[in-house]
């Protein structure tokens, strides 16, 4: 039952003003007149957090007394965004602050605008992680995020000449008012160094690893406000630093220089993002940054844990379950097993069987690239215990295959955690997989996959194991939030409700029709374009005409995601309007926000030439206003914000198989935007929710990838059967695009002829071309794009990540909800 919004906080607009005015006077030491927008924005936030603290304090006190099971979401990656305007709308709030604000002669938007997104991650990983924390305080669970603090978040991305230059994050340069340090809870973490075997009296066996380095673990913490403010559950960020213990003898010795080293080295653990999305980055501080995040928040876990339990391990696994959010955190499996052997001295069997009942595994991508392995050397070097004990798991886990399969050695190197071949590796994903009760892939069609292709023995070894949660996304932020025009809109249709429990916008689906609701639907449509333009304008100095389809695609740079089939497709756009300058089509502007890997040559190229393309379109009379494209550079969560409310059509083009789930298709359907899209990850859902009506599907299935690989792909076929495909990958040969310098976009074309296009773009242009000219025409019937629109929102429901936590809550965590006392 859903009960009314009713504000969390029992303040009101005079006290929320008077708390702003102190906190300028007496945290930042200065005053009304002197005060900035940045200054402004310290003071709102320390007013909201004398709120959320008290939350905080509440929900930690509610569920230390009820002693509650909790769950442990380890993730390398939190892409939290902005928190101000999503802390004052779950606290119901937001026009109370921004009505003393308006009193106090300052635009809440303007002072919104300060803050800097906290990146902490690359993509949808980092984002889902993120939305999950969000629906697991609204859905009242005992919850605890963890991860790593990092000082540097993604790279912010400018675009220089066309080219992509990427720039340091410092998203707590001048300070993060969010966050609180809890020294008290500071955890050592050893690496390197040797083990010792110790022979006991009665011949047993002891093992004592002697580290080489001992680093401290500070924890930062982040408030998580759930949706009414009823629970504040936290996001325990992990910061590195040197522990002083050798340091100082080195500092005694007289080698202050040396000392100073290690204390650079120990600080460099959470320095910095891994910017790589989709490729695992092999790189050993890469692997201490997941040892390190993870042993900290072991420790973390027992203390609590004993607190209320002392030693009696009995218990741990029905208090303590973690998620681990895809393998970057699977050295926590390992070092569980260290802590119960090593420290509380448990056999094997019953250590295992904790383990085993603790940890739960998601898989988030079948890219082989992205599928971690780590050298067999490199982990005996900076965790030589750990080494030991997968070896073990290992040894025993091999046991378990011959007696399924006896005898059959091709399973068991096809199986064993240790891939053999001229340097040993640690497959990361079947540790997982072995140490965890339970396997989800993200999306129906995605866990279908993990089946059959990439863990199939698995699932043969223990059914049921392997299953399916479909991500979701938060309302909260992702409609609520970022688009208040239509929130508000809702909210006059069918109540208030619709945030807790998104089902109840399928309340929209019967004024589909009403011609009157559409106007209004797409009026606020509108007027979110008109804010966008202006964004596009004042980052870029394009002029875009509001009344042209906003066509977006707003994702991380890479070839399986298909930016570039989207560009050959503008191209051919192009080329039409100049051999016929009356080519019918509704005017359109192509959007693109995305950051590539750095080191990902091919993802810049395709940057840089979405750049050089609008360069000559945008500025080509010839097209008569018909067509303009934009690349909106430094794309992160709070641009995102922006751009999703006023899209129209959302590009959701993977090759079938490849795109896990996404969950960037989710927001803009959320949103009114409709999809031109696969038969891949949840857009297959999307599909199913909204109707075929309702969407643009094209483009090869899964299985007709899977045939025409095996019949063998031969992307000429296409170039030289096509004359459009022949003449636009031509084209980018030339100096067209880039005078002076011919050629300086021929790698695309390179990588869809002599590379083999692994992601059959050309295979399927012409069904995407098709695609877009049914777009075309559903548009220029303005009743039915808005139908379409409204039915694309009002079918949203299942995609709300309260959905996607109720099932990993029913299905694999077996949570209960802790209701905190207001
Ligand atoms: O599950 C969240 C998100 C999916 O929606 C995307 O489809 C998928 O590409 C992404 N995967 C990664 C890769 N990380 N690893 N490993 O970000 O996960």
């Amino acid at each position: 039952k859903v009960m009314k919004t009713t504000p969390a906080a029992k303040i009101d607009k005079s006290e929320f003003k008077a708390a702003v005015v102190r906190h300028l006077h007496c945290t930042l030491g200065t005053d009304e007149n002197k005060a900035n927008n940045h200054a402004w924005w310290k003071a709102t936030c320390a007013a909201m957090q004398e709120q959320v603290l008290e939350g905080l304090r509440k929900t930690q006190k509610t569920h230390y007394m009820n002693d509650t099971r909790a769950v442990h979401y380890f993730s390398a990656e939190f892409l939290m965004g902005r928190l101000l305007s999503n802390n004052l709308q779950n606290f119901g709030l937001y026009e109370v602050a921004s009505g003393a604000l308006k009193e106090l002669g300052v635009e809440l938007a303007d002072v919104m605008e300060e803050e800097p997104d906290m990146a902490l991650g690359n993509g949808g990983l980092g984002r889902l992680a993120a939305c999950f924390i969000d629906s697991l305080a609204t859905m009242e669970l005992p919850a605890i995020g963890y991860g790593l603090h990092y000082e540097h978040g993604l790279f912010r991305q400018e675009i220089r000449s066309g080219a992509q230059i990427e720039r340091p994050d410092s998203w707590r340069d001048y300070g993060n008012p969010w966050e609180i340090c809890r020294p008290e809870s500071i955890q050592e973490v050893s690496l390197y160094g040797y083990v010792e075997t110790k022979y006991g009296e009665n011949g047993g066996i002891q093992k004592e690893w002697h580290p080489g380095m001992i680093v401290k673990g500070v924890p930062w913490d982040i408030p998580v406000v759930g949706y009414e403010g009823k629970t504040v559950n936290v996001l325990r960020l992990w910061q590195s630093e040197a522990s002083g213990y050798f340091n100082w003898d080195v500092f005694n010795a007289g080698g202050y220089v040396d000392a100073q080293r290690e204390n650079v080295q120990a600080e460099t653990i959470s320095k910095v993002l891994y910017p790589n999305d989709e490729t695992e980055a092999g790189k050993e501080l890469r692997l201490i940054q997941q040892y390190f995040f993870c042993s900290c928040s072991l420790k973390d876990i027992i203390r609590r844990y004993k607190r209320a339990h002392g030693d009696d391990w009995s218990r741990f696994p029905e208090q303590v379950v973690v998620q681990l959010n895809d393998t970057h955190p699977a050295i926590a499996i390992p070092e569980l097993m260290r802590i119960l052997l090593d420290r509380a001295e448990l056999d094997w069997d019953t250590a295992w069987g904790i383990c085993t009942k603790v940890f739960a595994y998601t898989n988030h991508t079948l890219l082989p690239e992205a599928l971690e392995k780590w050298p067999a050397r490199m982990i005996e070097k900076i965790l030589p215990r750990h080494l030991e004990i997968i070896y073990e798991i290992n040894h025993r886990f091999m046991s378990v295959v011959d007696k399924k399969w006896p005898g059959d050695n091709a399973v068991k190197a096809k199986l064993s955690i240790i891939e053999e071949g001229h340097e040993k590796m640690v497959r990361m994903g079947h540790l997982s997989v072995i140490g965890s009760f339970a396997v989800n892939g993200v999306a129906e069609i995605h866990s279908k996959l993990v089946k059959q292709n990439l863990f199939p023995e698995f699932d043969q070894l223990w059914p049921g194991k392997l299953t399916n949660v479909t991500n979701g996304i938060t309302p909260r932020r992702w409609l609520k939030a970022c688009n208040p025009k239509l929130s508000k809109l809702i909210d006059k249709k069918i109540g208030e409700d619709w945030p807790k429990d998104l089902y109840k916008l399928e309340g929209l689906a019967k004024l589909a029709d009403n011609k009157a609701f559409q106007k209004q639907f797409m009026q606020v449509k509108q007027e979110n374009k008109q804010l966008l333009a202006e964004e596009i304008k004042a980052s870029t100095g394009i002029d875009v005409d509001t009344k042209a389809i906003f066509d977006v695609q707003i994702k991380r740079l890479h070839e399986y995601k298909r930016q570039h089939l989207n560009l050959l497709h503008i191209m051919a756009l192009y080329r039409r309007l100049l051999e016929n300058p009356d080519y019918d089509m509704h005017p359109r502007v192509f959007i693109f926000g995305a950051k590539a890997a750095p080191g990902y040559k091919l993802a810049k190229d395709i940057i840089f030439a979405i750049n050089k393309v609008a360069d000559k379109v945008n500025n080509d009379p010839r097209v008569n206003g018909k067509l303009k494209v934009v690349f909106l550079p430094n794309y992160r969560v709070s641009l995102a914000e922006k751009m999703i409310p006023a899209s129209d059509v959302s590009e959701q083009i993977s090759t079938a198989g490849k795109e896990a789930s996404g969950t960037g298709n989710m927001k803009l359907a959320l949103n009114g935007a409709l999809t031109i899209g696969t038969l891949d990850g949840a857009n297959i859902e999307i599909a199913e929710e909204v109707g075929d009506d309702n969407i643009f599907i094209f483009g090869m299935t899964v299985e007709e990838v899977d045939a025409l690989r095996e019949k063998g792909y031969n992307p000429h076929d296409y170039y030289y059967r096509d004359a459009e495909i022949k003449a636009v990958l031509d084209w980018l040969e030339t100096d067209y695009f880039t005078p002076g310098s011919p050629g300086a976009l021929v790698s695309i074309k390179q990588s869809l002829l002599d590379g083999g296009d692994p992601y059959m773009v050309l295979a399927d242009f012409r069904a995407y071309s098709d695609a877009q000219l049914k777009v075309d025409e559903a548009y220029r019937d303005t009743a039915r794009w808005a139908k379409m629109a409204i039915i694309n929102t009002a079918k949203m429901g299942k995609f709300t990540s309260d959905r996607s936590i109720k099932d990993y809550v029913e299905r694999i965590w077996k949570l209960e909800s802790c209701p905190v006392e207001k």
